[in-house]
Order: C-alpha cells, then structure tokens, then sequence
C-alpha cells in the first residue's frame, strides 16, 4: 500500500472545502489505493469551528476506507504539521467598497503567516497549491516566507480557467472535452488571463482548424475570463464545485507523471515574456510525482503576446501592491 498522505486544507469549512474534503478522502485527488490523513485549518471564531468540526462528523459518516484520521484545528503550526501537501483555500473575500490593493494586502498577510508555518513544520518533501484569491500574488507571498522549501514546490491554480476553456471549445467542435489537448491558460488567474486556442488541439488537430471562426474564439476568451463573475451572478455565490474539481485535477496532473501538458501557475523564470518572480500560468509537465517542467516551446503569434503583456503587467502590478509584505 502506498504511503499515507498527510493533506493540510485551508478554509475546510468555506464552500471550496465542502466540495473538496469528500473527493480528498475517498482517493480522487492521490489515488485510490492511498491512504490520507486530513489537517483542516479555520479561523478561531466558535460558529466557523462548529462548522468545521459538523464538516467531520459527515466525513465519519462517510467511513472512507483511505481516511485514516482528521485533524480539526484554528492554528496553522497543527494544521501544516508533517503536511505533505497544503492546500490554501481560505481567505478573505473582498468587503463592500474595499479596495483590490487593499484586499491583496489584507490576504498576503494571511499567506505570510502560512508562508512561514509550512516551511518550518510541513514535511520535506511538502507541496504547496494556492486557490485563495489573489492565488497568484498569495502563492508569491507564502514562497516568498519559505527558507528551507523552493520556489518550485509552491503553485498556483489557473486550472479551473483551463477546464472553463476546453468546455467551451468542445462543446462548439461538438466533441467530448477529451478531445481537447494542448489547452494552455497563461497568466494570471483573473479576467485577464489568456487561454491560448491557437497552439491547442482537437482531436490532434489544430484547433483553429477545427474551429476557424476567430471572433467566436476572441470572445470565448471573455466568456472564460468572465465565467466566476456570471456564476456569482447565476447563483449568488461563487464557484466552488467546480473550483475544487479543478483543484483535484490541478494536484492529480501534478503528482501523475507523464507527457499531458496542464495549466500551472509556477515561479517565472522569465519564459513567455513573465517577470521573474511572479507566478504566471504557463505549460507544465510532470516528470516526477511532484516535479514538473515548464514547455518552453511554443510560439506565439502577436495578438496572443499582446495579451499575456497584459496579464503579466496585472501581475507584476499586484507585486507591487505587496512589495513590503515581500521578505528580503
Ligand atoms: P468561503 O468564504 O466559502 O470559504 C473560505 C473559508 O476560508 C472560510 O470558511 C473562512 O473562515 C476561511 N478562512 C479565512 N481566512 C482563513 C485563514 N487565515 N486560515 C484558514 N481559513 C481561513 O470561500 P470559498 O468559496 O470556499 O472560496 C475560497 C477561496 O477560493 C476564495 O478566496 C475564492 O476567491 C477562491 N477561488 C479561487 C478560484 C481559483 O480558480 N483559483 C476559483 C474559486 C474561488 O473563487
């Protein structure tokens, strides 16, 4: 049998964790045949703990064969212990009026805090993924703290941009979404982000074979970009299903070893034309359970550059609106 994983969740109470917590347990995120332990962390206010602690009740309920204990806790040194991979749902939604840099500030302090508590408790060979917004700027932030962990075991999800896209693309080449590969989003999990249609497949052909009509595949970048703004608007609260499934599928890519290329936000080296330093979406490919590579290959045309400027501008703005939550 595997060894067990110990998976720290952030936020396990919020309606992310809801979601996620049962498809953890029951093996869809690691593997059906490997056992995990479940570190929730949530804030210390009696009705959110009340809530977590009914969270555990149903997951005993559930008698997952591969949930081997659960740890319910409001400090993050507990909650990131021995963690083998932490997963940053929780933070703070932006208040009525408040400002974007001031809503950037108010949870980069929260990732400073987990930033530092991971890299001095989790285990060795701990992995981080950041879905709390900002998720690119805060992952910037927690790595940031980190000493002892690299750049490159802290990522971003831009996963569920990805899946938004290739639904779209799929349903309008009337094949199912398996069809769809080579479906990169670069940037910066916001309106701005770029799904990039042009170097994708359908099939194993060009997807802009399959689908010529420009202006329909122009505006589906808006309908992607907008797609967590029409939700809210649809049902009155955020995605949250499909933003947990995108975070299985967001770890599953990236423990699974393989040729598949999947949407990753990472530390910039520079590639794509992103600052160095900030976490970009761009093409990943896992060569180790756990340890990917960046494709550096594809080219782009200059419509598509002119977007991931902007996307990495947005970045490289919000790094700015952090710069003293920045060590060093
Ligand atoms: P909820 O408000 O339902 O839950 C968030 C939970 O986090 C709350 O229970 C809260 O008590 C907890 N929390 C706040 N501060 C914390 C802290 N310091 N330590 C531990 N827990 C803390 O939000 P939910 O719908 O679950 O969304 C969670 C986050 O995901 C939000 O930031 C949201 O914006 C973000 N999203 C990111 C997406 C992505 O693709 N990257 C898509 C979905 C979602 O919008």
């Amino acid at each position: 049998m595997p060894k067990t994983i110990r998976v720290a969740i952030t936020g396990a109470a919020g309606q992310i964790g809801y979601s996620l917590l049962p498809r953890i347990a029951s093996g869809e995120m690691f593997g059906r045949d490997t056992p995990v332990i479940l570190q929730l962390l949530e804030i210390p206010v009696d009705k959110v703990q009340a809530a977590l602690r009914g969270v555990a009740m149903e997951l005993d309920d559930c008698a997952f064969p591969l949930l081997q204990d659960i740890v319910l806790t409001d400090k993050a040194d507990v909650a990131f212990k021995d963690a083998n991979w932490c997963l940053l749902v929780g933070s703070k939604p932006r208040s009525q009026g408040q400002e974007r840099a001031d809503l950037l500030k108010d949870n980069g302090k929260i990732f400073i805090g987990q930033g530092r508590s991971i890299d001095s408790v989790a285990a060795d060979d701990c992995r981080v993924a950041v879905v709390g917004n900002p998720c690119n700027t805060n992952c910037m932030i927690a790595a940031n703290q980190a000493k002892r962990l690299k750049a490159d075991r802290f990522t971003a999800m831009v996963r569920l941009d990805q899946n938004r896209a290739t639904t779209q693309v799929a349903r309008k080449a009337g094949v199912p979404v398996s069809a769809v590969s080579d479906l990169i989003v670069y940037g910066n999990h916001s309106p701005t982000m770029y799904p990039d249609f042009n170097n994708a497949k359908i099939g194993g052909k060009k997807l802009t074979d399959v689908i010529s009509d420009q202006a329909w595949l122009t505006e589906t970048i808006t309908t992607v970009g907008k797609r967590g703004a029409a939700i809210l608007e649809a049902r009155g609260l955020s995605s949250a299903f499909s933003a947990a499934n995108a975070l299985i599928d967001h770890v599953r890519a990236l423990v699974t070893v393989g040729s598949t290329l999947h949407s990753v936000a990472v530390c910039s080296d520079g590639s794509y034309g992103f600052a160095a330093g900030v976490w970009a979406g761009v093409p990943v490919r896992t060569t180790a359970p756990g340890t990917f590579q960046v494709d550096k290959s594809f080219t782009h045309v200059d419509a598509a550059k002119t977007r991931i400027a902007a996307t990495n501008a947005e970045l490289a703005s919000e790094r700015d609106m952090v710069k003293e939550l920045l060590a060093g």
